[in-house]
């Protein structure tokens, strides 16, 4: 294209008298503000963008105008995901939850140059404040009641009463997270925000106008949402066309084979769930509203992620005919829920299957971007990737030395190429593991295990959803996926343990004693929960009993 040179002039002088071009000139020579969002066990097609009907247009926003990422890994826990994306490390390597191996993002951007503030869950030893966080609000526990929060939460560095009425996690979480951004504006630096929701981690408590919302939108049930997921994902172009979803498992029952009860106690479940979630997404509208109003959208850089996916682990009896709306009602994660909101693929948190590990991930950075808006990236990329990306766009440097921690490399790659549209250049396999599910994501590959079990092959390009287990066909590529499994246990994790795994038979049908139990009466289920038995089970459903500790 060609300009005549006058028109060119004038177009600049006009922008520049306008503000326009000045400003956007200033704010690209600026490193940016940083803004990365964590929630907890959400599911992989949980929000709009994503293929969910739940309404996040806060998110779905940040999407199209920002990159999406359609393989984007988590460590399936919610500790583990939290050292990675702070440390740029698998979590045994940096130091599991004391960090005594690693930096964090905070101590690495605050030392070049940045205001840095946290609010929301911390989960790891110490407090935010000891790892580089300027300011923090939140609590240091794994979970807590929306309403009535916990004893672990602090206020930069001091205990901090919940409020006895008016508070709700969700909430409270961008409350402070606004105020830490006024009181960095006060200052000439940069800020680094890191809100990290609890929500939608159990227990299931919604805010009375949310839960409202969703009554009566989940009566048709978890098989055909989730083939309404599925649908979504593939007419928006986040999957291919010819995908073959994961089928419903053994251990998730038909939702019109569940007795009346069930069925209720399930809706009941999913209203909230979705319910939290839509919170989730208005509180991050309100997050970004904050940043447009003060001119600071452009040039800040938000990352969307979940630590985990959807959590199965159905650990409280059921109580029926209850509206989980306020402190002394709340709701367990729903097994088959669990199985709907992680589709198109298999298993859940805590596994190394795509049901675990795979979260959806929005970059948003208008200045930054080089490519087209709403572009989606199918690039596997890890929570490891984080901390490099952030040093990287904000010029700093990450440390190899440190006076009291004996600091490991990073294992991550930074994901600035992937902003201008280049290849990423990742030198190893990413490594994955949690407890005893192992996995590791190799090119187009995946090597993965449950709890331990038979090593199992999946061609990821073909078979994304993991329906079809080449470790028969081909033994070969399997057995050096292994080793190098083993040799990164080892050399990156420094585990001897981790690199001599014992490998127990298949398992099948697969099985968790946490896996929610259908049963075929009207008799409420016998589940495991560490002291109730079925008489108390019936008791609590009732609504006769508190609801037991977290
Ligand atoms: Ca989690």
């Amino acid at each position: 294209m060609r300009f005549d040179v006058r028109t060119l002039v004038g177009a600049v002088l006009g922008a520049v008298l306008s503000g326009g071009l000045f400003s956007t000139v200033l704010s690209a020579q600026q490193p940016p503000n940083i803004v990365v969002i964590l929630v907890d066990d959400l599911g992989y097609s949980d929000i709009g963008c994503y293929g969910g009907e739940i309404e996040t247009p806060n998110l779905d926003a940040l999407a199209s105008g920002g990159v999406r990422f359609s393989q984007f890994y988590n460590t399936a826990k919610c500790h583990s995901s939290r050292v990675s994306l702070l440390t740029g490390q698998y979590c045994i390597a940096a130091g599991d939850t004391a960090l005594s191996h690693a930096v964090t993002s905070a101590e690495v951007l605050r030392d070049s140059g940045y205001f840095t503030a946290m609010a929301g869950k911390w989960h790891l030893k110490e407090q935010p404040t000891d790892f580089g966080f300027d300011r923090y609000f939140g609590h240091l526990s794994g979970a807590c009641n929306y309403f009535a929060g916990d004893n672990s939460f602090r206020l930069n560095g001091e205990p901090w009463t919940v409020p006895k009425s008016d508070f709700y996690t969700t909430v409270a979480n961008i409350d402070y997270a606004l105020d830490f951004l006024g009181q960095a504006r006060q200052t000439s630096k940069p800020f680094y925000l890191y809100v990290a929701f609890n929500a939608p981690h159990a227990p299931l408590h919604a805010l009375p106008e949310d839960y409202a919302k969703y009554k009566g939108r989940y009566d048709a049930g978890w098989d055909i949402i989730r083939d309404a997921r599925i649908a979504k994902q593939k007419a928006t172009g986040l999957l291919p066309q010819d995908l073959v979803p994961s089928p419903r498992p053994e251990h998730v029952r038909a939702w019109d084979k569940l007795v009346p009860w069930q069925r209720d106690y399930e809706i009941n479940r999913m209203v909230t769930l979705a319910a939290m979630i839509d919170r989730v997404d208005q509180e991050v509208g309100r997050l970004v509203d904050d940043l447009r109003r003060h001119d600071e959208l452009d040039n800040t850089m938000i990352l969307f992620v979940s630590d985990n996916g959807a959590c199965p682990y159905d650990r409280k009896v059921p109580r029926l005919n209850v509206e989980p709306t306020n402190a002394n009602v709340s709701l367990a994660d729903s097994t088959g829920w669990s199985w709907a909101r992680n589709a198109p693929f298999r298993f859940y948190k805590q596994n190394q299957f795509e049901g675990g590990i795979s979260t959806p991930g929005i970059l948003h950075w208008p200045s930054g971007l080089k490519r087209q808006a709403g572009t989606i990236v199918d690039t596997p990329v890890h929570l490891i990737d984080v901390l490099p990306t952030l040093a990287d766009v904000a010029g700093a440097t990450i440390p190899s030395e440190h006076p009291e921690r004996d600091l490991r490399p990073v294992s991550g790659v930074s994901l600035k190429p992937i902003l201008a549209g280049d290849e990423l250049d990742r030198p190893e396999p990413i490594h994955l593991q949690f407890a005893t599910d192992y996995g590791l994501r190799d090119g187009d590959w995946k090597l993965v295990n449950f709890k331990g079990q038979a090593w199992e092959l999946y061609n990821m390009v073909e078979d994304r959803a993991e329906t079809n287990n080449l470790a028969a066909a081909e033994p070969e590529r399997l057995n050096r996926m292994i080793e190098k499994w083993k040799q990164m246990s080892l050399d990156v994790l420094k585990s001897p343990r981790l690199a001599n795994p014992k490998i127990l038979p298949a398992e099948d049908p697969k099985s968790n004693r946490e896996w929610t139990v259908y049963s075929d009466t009207d008799e409420l289920p016998v589940r495991w929960t560490r002291k109730n038995t079925p008489n108390s089970a019936k008791k609590q459903s009732q609504g006769t009993a508190k609801d037991a500790p977290l």
